[in-house]
């Protein structure tokens, strides 16, 4: 049956990990850089512009935020990687996220994101290692692919898998929020995992 996503719904925002909700249905986890476009992304795949708050200033979402979605919750994480923090944000966001994960979550697939436009970072490098270390569900969503052409996305797809030595089996999907590309491919992914989390 279709997933009636008119009815997601923000749930809540929680900025002390173990102040978080026990589970219940699967979740759906967005993690990558800040300003790599997650909140966008999230709102892209739920038909809302709104549900998620966007800012063209990274750090925009310092707290965990639950979306109620029929069939599993959407979970968007702050974002890592951005200059101008303190080391005390720093090591609060490393508190908040590993709070997150050393719960016993059901978590359905992390959706990593990754820009196109740019190589592999360490960063990224270090959540994607920290995802298999864990043998938690991941899959990679290129981010901003309208910005580059069509070549581009392939080689830089390609690329990236090699830099970030992902199997073969770890679906990446080139997305474009903005102007709507892989977001019924990415949805349909999530879908599954979900049904089968
Ligand atoms: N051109 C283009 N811009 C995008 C796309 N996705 C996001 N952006 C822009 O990128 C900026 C950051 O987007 P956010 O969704 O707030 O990024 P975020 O990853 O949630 O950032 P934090 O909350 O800081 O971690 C905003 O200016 C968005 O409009 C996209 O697919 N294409
Ligand atoms: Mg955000």
């Amino acid at each position: 049956m279709a997933i009636n996503y008119q009815l997601a719904k923000f749930s809540r925002a929680y900025g002390n990990a173990s102040q978080i909700q026990a589970t219940t249905l699967p979740e759906v986890v967005f993690a990558g850089r800040s300003n790599v476009g997650k909140s966008t992304l999230l709102n892209a795949l739920l038909g809302n512009k709104n549900l998620a708050k966007v800012s063209q200033k990274p750090g925009k979402t310092a707290t965990i935020n639950f979306f109620e979605v029929p069939g599993c919750y959407y979970v968007d994480l702050p974002g890592y990687g951005f200059a101008q923090v303190s080391l005390k944000a720093r090591q609060e966001w490393a508190k908040l996220i590993n709070g997150y994960f050393d719960q016993k979550r059901r978590i359905a697939t992390v959706v990593t994101l990754v820009d196109i436009r740019h190589d592999a970072n360490k960063l990224d490098v270090q959540m994607i290692d920290f995802l298999r270390d864990r043998g938690l569900p991941f899959l990679v969503a290129l981010t901003k692919a309208d910005k580059i052409g069509r070549q581009a996305r392939l080689q830089q797809a390609d690329s990236l898998r090699r830099q970030f030595e992902l199997p073969d089996d770890v679906r990446m999907i080139v997305t474009s929020s903005t102007a709507g590309d892989g977001i019924k491919d990415l949805r349909r992914a999530i879908e599954a995992a979900c049904r089968e989390a």
